[in-house]
């Protein structure tokens, strides 16, 4: 809306009349006056700066919607044969007795949608980097079915439809990890999609503005389910879309008022709801609410009463209009008015219910598109009505369609006839996919539109740049002493990042990314060695504009400040640690976190992460529970790395001095980047500053496996294993135990989890080859000289160093910090937990009594010296 008064004249005439109307009748008419005016304004196409909705129908006007320059009926031809053979390959996954499951009634909604992209928008990847599509999981199959079409997938493939173990199979939903060369993002989880995809968008404009993936008009394409809407991640992040007016990201929102067990919205509107949610975080909206065959009825409506009908009807309502056909929709909704019942009277019930949803509508569907790629200076979303289960007969709209994996004879039948299926009464018991012949004008229509693309899509690239390694003195620094220095471990891993991205090779490759933590962990050099990406640049002067490490802002800005949103700075770093894939240019980014406000609170996304194969640092700062002292329950971490191990690809890391995260870091960007495994990291660090050691001869092996033999001891009677901060307890304990003449060698664990990985991998070995000799497990090898009993201590629940009892032959004892966090200093909370000095020691003492090495008397007088409290309350039961 223009803010220009072209005409002063009349605008005075208009605001004295509106004065004279609340002088003479009071501002209650006046505001009515004014609404019926907006009204009649916004039934013009006019979007209102006053209201963030418009009346319930298209934003387009008919008489600008673009037109759709292909074949209509050459389209929908072979779009119906998408929806038969999505259909037949779920009805068929589910004939026998496996029960497969599958869904049909999402993508009945959904083809249109997705037809219209794949026909005239989504660009394939031949010669360019392609768009990305966020498809709606439990549409899965009408994807498949169109790279049927496509030849790239045969019957074959498609009868393996969720038999995924023996390939070739064709996994249930998008899973990049179950098919590498076809699915690029892992979808299904309701809500990861839209923000993944808004993190995408956010990406591939940081990556551009840093001069490193050109920018081009790629889009970032989000489809999603209305249902979906509710979860918190599919609208927490559109606030950033709009602020960074991302005209990069299209949200498609298939509203077909249907979720899973009912509707939406059934008493309001969902349509309404969203547009204006998405408009008040400055999205472009585009409504798709009802097809052409409406468009003239739509023109009788001079006097707004059928839009008032529409604009009043519950989603609830218009779901029967759907489920109870022609006749019911006459008598309960046109029947309302009676003008209104009049323009439809020369329809007969049957062309009722055929009054077509905009969703339902290429042309409508097109327009939307159309205007979608080419508006700018802000994201776009796409509200487009459909109908749940569209063409499954007395499936439609009915409020369990969403389960349907079968239907009757009589449903297929309907779905035939309605799409015009060329299969025979004869054949349909059989289910036969079709698929014209390769000649035929339907393959080469196909084809011929993809190639206008630049290829088929969905396609995922699995080759990628290697890497160098970076100047190894950036971890031969680390690898010294620190003398009398007291640092912490979190201060040598930014010491790495701020190293590494000077680094002439990956320098440019790495990305620091913080959720509004960065002082937490001493990175404030950072922001004005390598500046704070904001699309905005800096418009003000920052208030320490005068001090060493000033907060800059910048368009160029390295680092990824994203605000208090773990959510959404773990979507950014996912989509770096695609990006190798994704933009064909590897980056390595480093996420830095309070380690309990990480996997614990993004669980599902580090889940997707690693079935995306991320390759890239999470860095899970301030850790263990008893090492962040002062902050208690809800911040003390003491099972980040019990969450990392459930993550197959994930390899996590607990190190206790500088030169353990060295290593481990330079192992990490070799095995990711340069020999290309598919792997991420964890590596959790602390605040606790201590003097470091230098890296002991030989130890780099043992550290990148999980554990090396840190204090040698001839004729050692225990030994002791510790892990993070609590192995310098561990060591005290060794200095303790010296003066009751028991002797201790010392281990630092630096991976539990990659222990336990090796010993499953070796154990399963033996058994599966009893003719061979059988091999030891690392642990096994490292602990086999000697039968002594081993005591482990770590900042984490005892289930963590649990883990390798399989693999101790020996006495094992392990101490942890079950139970909730609290604030105390380090040592009360070490002694609280049972995991300090004192306690190794009187677990030490135990063990060798246990063993007969101590006798009754010895015990009770060594734990009388340790003040060793036997009634003290458990730490996890209090
Ligand atoms: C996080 C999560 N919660 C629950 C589900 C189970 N689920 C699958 S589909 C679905 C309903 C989806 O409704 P909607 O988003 O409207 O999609 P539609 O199928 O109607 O297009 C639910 C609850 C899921 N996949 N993910
Ligand atoms: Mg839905």
């Amino acid at each position: 809306m223009s803010t220009k008064d072209s005409d002063p004249i009349e605008t005075s005439e208009w605001i004295e009349a509106l004065n004279s109307v609340i002088e003479e009748e009071g501002i209650e008419r006046a505001s009515f006056l004014m609404s019926k005016l907006a009204k009649k304004l916004n039934q013009e196409g006019a979007i209102p700066s006053y209201n963030l909705t418009t009346p319930f129908k298209n934003s387009i006007q008919v008489k600008d919607e673009a037109h759709m320059p292909g074949d209509l009926f050459m389209e929908r031809k072979i779009r119906s044969l998408i929806r038969w053979n999505a259909l037949v390959m779920v009805l068929k996954a589910n004939m026998n007795d496996d029960e497969l499951g599958g869904h049909i009634s999402t993508f009945s909604s959904a083809a249109t949608l997705y037809d219209i992209g794949f026909n005239y928008f989504f660009r394939g990847s031949n010669g360019q980097l392609e768009d990305m599509v966020y498809y709606q999981g439990h549409c899965s199959p009408g994807i498949y079915a169109r790279s049927f079409l496509e030849g790239y997938l045969n019957e074959e493939d498609l009868d393996n439809f969720r038999k995924e173990v023996k390939k070739p199979g064709l996994s249930s939903y998008p899973h990049p990890w179950l098919m590498p060369e076809y699915w690029q993002f892992p979808v299904v989880s309701m809500g990861l999609g839209p923000i993944l995809g808004i993190y995408q968008a956010h990406v591939m404009r940081y990556l551009s503005a840093r001069g490193l993936v050109p920018r081009n008009d790629r889009k970032v394409w989000v489809f999603c389910g209305d249902g979906e809407m509710d979860e918190p991640e599919s609208k927490g992040a559109i606030g950033l879309a709009g602020r960074e007016q991302l005209e990069n990201l299209i949200f498609v929102v298939n509203c077909n008022l249907q979720r899973l067990d009912g509707p939406v919205r059934g008493n309001g509107k969902i349509i309404q709801e969203l547009e204006g949610a998405f408009r008040g975080e400055g999205w472009n909206v585009i409504k798709v609410v009802w097809g052409r065959f409406w468009d003239p009825i739509m023109a009788k409506d001079t006097e707004g009463k059928l839009q008032d009908l529409m604009d009043v009807v519950v989603d609830g309502e218009l779901q029967n209009f759907k489920a109870k056909g022609g006749k019911y929709t006459r008598e309960n909704f046109f029947a309302k008015d009676p003008s209104v019942l009049e323009m439809v009277k020369d329809l007969t019930d049957d062309d009722i219910y055929k009054l077509n949803r905009g969703g339902h509508d290429p042309y409508k569907v097109y327009a939307a598109y159309h205007k979608a790629v080419n508006s700018e200076g802000a994201p776009t979303v796409i509200l487009a009505l459909t109908t749940k289960g569209y063409g499954t007969g007395s499936r439609e709209a009915d409020n369990t369609t969403h389960q349907v994996k079968k239907l009757s004879m009589d449903n297929i039948k309907s779905f035939r006839d309605k799409f015009n299926i060329p299969v025979s009464d004869s054949e349909i018991e059989k289910l036969p996919y079709v698929r014209p012949p390769e000649d035929s004008p339907e393959i080469q229509y196909l084809k011929k539109t993809r190639e206008g693309l630049g290829g088929f899509i969905p396609r995922r690239r699995t080759t990628s740049e290697v890497l160098k390694m970076p100047d190894n003195k950036i971890f031969e620094k680390l690898y010294e002493s620190s003398g009398d220095r007291k640092i912490s471990t979190t201060m040598a891993i930014v010491r790495i990042i701020t190293e590494l991205l000077k680094d002439s090779g990956v320098g440019e490759r790495i990305v620091p990314i913080v959720p509004d933590e960065a002082r937490t962990f001493g990175m404030e050099a950072l922001f004005r060695q390598v500046g704070i990406y904001s699309s905005a640049g800096q418009k003000y002067e920052p208030e320490d504009a005068d001090k060493v490490m000033w907060y800059k802002e910048s368009k160029e800005g390295v680092m990824l400040e994203e605000g208090i949103t773990e959510a959404g700075a773990f979507s950014a770093w996912t989509a770096l640690a695609t990006a190798y894939s994704n933009y064909d240019f590897p980056m390595i980014p480093f996420y830095l976190f309070y380690s309990m406000f990480g996997f614990q609170r993004v669980h599902d996304l580090s889940w997707a992460a690693g079935d995306a194969q991320a390759k890239g640092f999470l860095i899970g700062a301030t850790s263990g529970r008893t090492t962040l002292n002062g902050e208690g329950l809800q911040h003390q971490d003491g099972h980040s790395h019990i969450l990392s191990s459930t993550i197959p690809n994930c390899l996590s890391y607990d190190p206790a001095y500088a030169y353990e995260v060295a290593v481990i870091v330079k192992d990490g960007i070799k095995k990711m980047y340069v020999d290309q495994e598919n792997y991420f990291y964890y590596i959790t660090t602390i605040n606790e500053n201590y003097s470091h050691p230098e890296m002991p001869d030989g130890s780099e092996e043992g550290i990148i496996k999980g554990m090396y033999k840190l204090i040698e001891e001839d004729n050692a009677d225990v030994r002791l294993i510790g892990s993070g901060a609590i192995l310098r307890e561990a060591i005290k304990a060794r200095e303790i135990l010296k003066k009751y003449k028991i002797t201790a060698e010392v281990w630092s664990v630096t991976s539990f989890n990659l222990l336990r990985k090796n010993g499953m991998e070796v154990e399963r070995k033996n058994h599966l080859n009893p003719d061979k000799d059988s091999e030891l497990s690392y642990v096994e090898q490292c602990f086999s000289d000697k039968d002594i009993p081993v005591i482990a201590a770590t900042d984490y629940m005892r289930s963590y160093s649990e883990q390798i009892r399989p693999y101790i032959k020996s006495s094992y004892h392990t101490l942890g910090t079950d139970g909730y966090g609290r604030s105390d200093s380090r040592q009360t909370l070490r002694d609280f937990f049972e995991i300090d000095s004192t306690n190794i020691s009187r677990s030490a003492i135990y063990a060798l009594y246990k063993e007969n090495h101590i006798s009754k008397e010895q015990i009770i007088d060594l734990y009388e010296d340790l003040e060793v409290d036997s009634d003290k309350p458990n730490p996890w039961e209090v």
